[in-house]
């Protein structure tokens, strides 16, 4: 199944995992090979165009994630717009349970409408316990019904018993009848397929839709017929009301074209796909793991979405470090201040020094300074980096500068620096006592002055 974009994507990935870290130049040639292989396996053009435009748009705005090399960083993105065009969360195939369930099954000549329906025949009996009825609305061939009658006695499923020479709509209230007599839970129409999309075939439809008023009407559809597949689709919703679509043959399907562009150009969700000839070659249809099966990647989209879980420990534990070798600058400060909330604060960090973890939970509550956060951010985006990186560099005309670049005033400024001074030098103290004689409150004390009023909100 898709061997041939699969084996398209293995070789792109594998070229951008030997480039190591990845240029605009590598990303974009990568791009065009995906694109070239989409369009190989028979992808519309506008999903093609757009499946680039949105890896490329999610690849550039993300930060890469430490432990993951950008290779795998593509791959998940990949994967994830993947998912999107295969349609994300595909809606369940609807069952009534209290009242008969109908279901129409329409699609072109040899699409697969008679195995179809023995497969959704199986999955509703021995999945749901259900009561079958067959009904074979082909009249058009003498052989339609004995098919679907083989299939019925495979199963052990009631099929509606042939009247010679009856109309497709009057087989439908016969039906009706028939179930209503005997109780059935769901009853399945097959229907005649035509060579080509055509009037006739159209209107019959309409005319056995309005009559059976199904509760789900599926369009079967080859899906070795890539784009025609989509086609039709669009040909089909115009005469019916279409719920969901069946594609066959995805067993014998390399390229995968009609199950990458049917939910984009139709917006009719896939609900099951054909892998085989046999009743019970018939598969939900789930967008992630037909995702995993085309790139064959599951285990790095699993490792990428687990780094990005860890990542914010893993800042608060580079943070630890440059505290404890006092190599905290306003860098460190302003990153700081963006992560307060997320990291859990000082507290948050002290978890990971040596010594200090144990204190951790019980520093109150600080709530003495108005500095708002996005102040103290204005402040040290007004340093040059230089100054940020040696605060002490920064004298009195520095300090006029930052303060008219960011609408505060000079006593502002030293409050920052003053607070930056602070933390670095209890930092530095904390570390080499091992914190073990530190009392909470005094430190907290320390750290309190001047910081801005939610630090130390979250956690404790
Ligand atoms: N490999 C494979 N073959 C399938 C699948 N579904 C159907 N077929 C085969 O496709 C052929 C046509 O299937 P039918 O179910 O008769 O198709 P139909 O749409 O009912 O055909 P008409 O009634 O003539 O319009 C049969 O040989 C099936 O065995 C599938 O998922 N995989
Ligand atoms: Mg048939």
């Amino acid at each position: 199944m898709f061997e041939n974009l699969s084996n398209r994507f293995e070789e792109i990935f594998k070229g951008l995992k030997k480039t190591g870290s990845i240029d605009e130049a590598s990303l974009d040639s990568a791009m065009r090979d995906i694109r070239r292989a989409l369009l190989e396996a028979d992808v519309a053009l506008p999903i093609a165009k757009r499946f680039i435009e949105d890896v490329k748009k999610e690849a550039i705005g993300k930060e890469i994630i430490r432990s993951i090399t950008p290779a795998q960083m593509i791959t998940k993105i990949v994967n994830d717009q993947l998912i999107q065009i295969l349609g994300s969360a595909s809606p369940e195939f609807q069952i009534n349970d209290n009242q008969v369930s109908s279901y129409l099954f329409a699609g072109l000549q040899g699409s697969g409408k008679t195995t179809t329906v023995g497969k959704i025949g199986n999955y509703l009996k021995s999945n749901y316990d259900k009561k079958i009825l067959f009904v074979s609305l082909d009249t058009t061939r003498p052989a339609a019904f004995d098919q679907l009658k083989k299939l019925s006695e495979l199963i052990d499923v009631t099929i509606l018993p042939k009247l010679e020479n009856q109309m497709p709509i009057d087989i439908v209230s016969r039906a009706k009848q028939f179930a209503e007599l005997q109780e059935i839970d769901c009853v399945l129409y097959d229907t005649a397929g035509r060579m080509n999309v055509e009037e006739g075939l159209m209107s019959e439809l309409s005319l056995l839709e309005k009559e059976i008023n199904p509760l789900e009407t599926i369009l079967v559809l080859d899906s070795l017929t890539g784009q025609e597949a989509v086609n039709v689709a669009r040909d089909f919703a115009k005469a019916i009301n279409i719920t969901g679509s069946i594609l066959t043959r995805i067993d014998g399907d390399a390229r995968g074209g009609a199950a990458l562009s049917m939910k984009y150009i139709t917006d009719c969700p896939i609900k099951f796909m054909g892998v085989g000839e046999q009743v019970d070659d018939l598969e939900k249809f789930h967008p992630e793991r037909i995702a995993n099966r085309i790139l064959g990647m599951g285990d790095i989209v699993t490792l990428v979405e687990k780094a990005a879980e860890t990542v914010d420990q893993e800042d608060a534990e580079e943070m630890a470090k440059k505290l404890q070798k006092g190599e905290f600058d306003l860098d460190d400060l302003l990153s700081q201040i963006r992560q307060m909330k997320k990291m859990g604060g000082i507290s948050g960090m002290m978890k990971f020094i040596p010594g200090l973890s144990n204190l951790s939970d019980k520093i109150p509550q600080n709530t003495n300074t108005d500095n708002s956060i996005a102040q103290q951010e204005a402040i040290i985006l007004s340093m040059t980096k230089y100054e940020r990186s040696k605060p002490k560099i920064i004298n009195g005309s520095r300090k006029k500068r930052i303060a008219a670049g960011s609408g505060t005033s000079v006593s502002e400024i030293n409050k920052i620096l003053k607070q930056h001074r602070k933390m670095s030098d209890m930092m530095k103290k904390l570390s080499r006592k091992g914190g073990g004689s530190i009392d909470p409150n005094m430190l907290a004390g320390q750290l309190g002055s001047g910081m801005p009023s939610d630090f130390f909100k979250n956690k404790f």
